[in-house]
């Protein structure tokens, strides 16, 4: 009996899935997710384009390249693009007023101030990541496009948001199938800025690293109901902090509108429940704050087992594991 028990410990500590322990590591975190994919999803708008699928291999090309500590690239946007991007910056930020949480606001007027964020400029990712560093030490990294869930996640754990640097196609200006630098500078980039959103989302990122491929779905679960879609209280109503809404127009909308079915947060509910990537979300989880939304979290991620436990070193950005056999 002893002997199967060794067995099967030393079994299960064999399967521990690598995962990157210092921000070096992240150069190796960049596995993509193909569904999505100008030049191989035949319901991409980019698909029958060949001029925006080379545009798109420059820009991968640039993100696979990149090595952790280099500044990153300043790109020329084109005059299609960046009238894309008007578009776009035009009928969201119609929306903010309304729609977003006051941290969003306040971080996106200091990004309109700090970092070009007008209708008439794409903002460099550059600015950007220097701007989080300072409010809440994180940064950017450049992504060629959708990563897979395990290696987007690992790099939360550094404070670091892999960030794809295209646009979408000009043919569909108010959708993207896959995640694009509106999504990421107008969904993502104002929240980090906040401080218990940025904790918040670096406790995702540490719970996922080593961590099973079950435990993972649970985890982008998580994710995808908060980070992308979540909404909180404030003041008496409900405001928009989840990415995806905050970039999308229509859902950003819909979401906000009484239709759709809402359910508090709670991560043990929140991690198991069916989400769509097609359509608009069928129910939305609501956040009291981002405090309790965080105590929440960690509370749940207690409970995730694993064979050691880790902490994350910010002077040496590097990951401390305690308890390896
Ligand atoms: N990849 N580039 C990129 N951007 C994201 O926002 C993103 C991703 N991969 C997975 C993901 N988001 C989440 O939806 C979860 O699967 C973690
Ligand atoms: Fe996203």
């Amino acid at each position: 009996l002893k002997r199967i028990a060794e067995d099967v410990k030393i079994s299960r500590e064999d399967k521990v899935p690598w995962f990157p322990r210092k921000i070096q590591d992240l150069d190796k975190c960049h596995h993509l997710v193909t569904k999505y994919d100008p030049s191989l999803d035949n319901g991409h708008p980019g698909y029958t384009d060949p001029e925006y699928r080379e545009r798109r291999s420059f820009f991968a090309d640039l993100a696979f390249n990149y090595r952790v500590g280099e500044s990153l690239p300043h790109i020329e946007y084109t005059a299609q693009e960046t009238a894309t991007w008007k578009e776009v910056y035009r009928k969201l930020s119609s929306l903010y007023p309304t729609h977003a949480c006051k941290q969003y606001l306040d971080a996106f007027q200091q990004l309109e101030k700090y970092c070009g964020y007008r209708e008439d400029n794409i903002p460099q990712l550059q600015d950007v990541s220097r701007f989080l560093k300072e409010k809440t030490g994180f940064q950017l990294r450049p992504a060629a496009g959708l990563l897979s869930a395990r290696d987007f996640l690992a790099s939360l754990a550094f404070r670091v948001f892999q960030s794809t640097q295209y646009i979408r196609h000009f043919s569909s200006p108010m959708h993207s199938p896959e995640p694009d630098c509106c999504h990421e500078l107008l969904g993502h980039v104002p929240m980090l800025a906040d401080k218990e959103f940025a904790q918040f989302s670096q406790d995702i990122g540490l719970a996922s690293l080593g961590s099973s491929e079950a435990e993972i779905e649970k985890l982008a679960t998580l994710y995808w109901f908060t980070v992308e879609f979540g909404l909180c209280k404030q003041n008496g109503s409900i405001k928009a902090y989840g990415a995806g809404l905050l970039s999308s127009y229509g859902e950003l909308m819909y979401a906000l509108s009484n239709k759709p079915e809402y359910k508090p947060f709670d991560p043990e509910v929140t991690a198991v429940h069916p989400y769509q990537d097609q359509a608009f979300q069928p129910v939305y989880f609501i956040a009291e704050n981002f405090e309790d939304a965080k105590a929440k979290l960690q509370n749940y991620v207690m409970k995730i087992e694993k064979p050691f436990s880790l902490c994350y070193d910010p002077f040496t950005s590097s990951i401390e594991v305690l308890n390896t056999p």
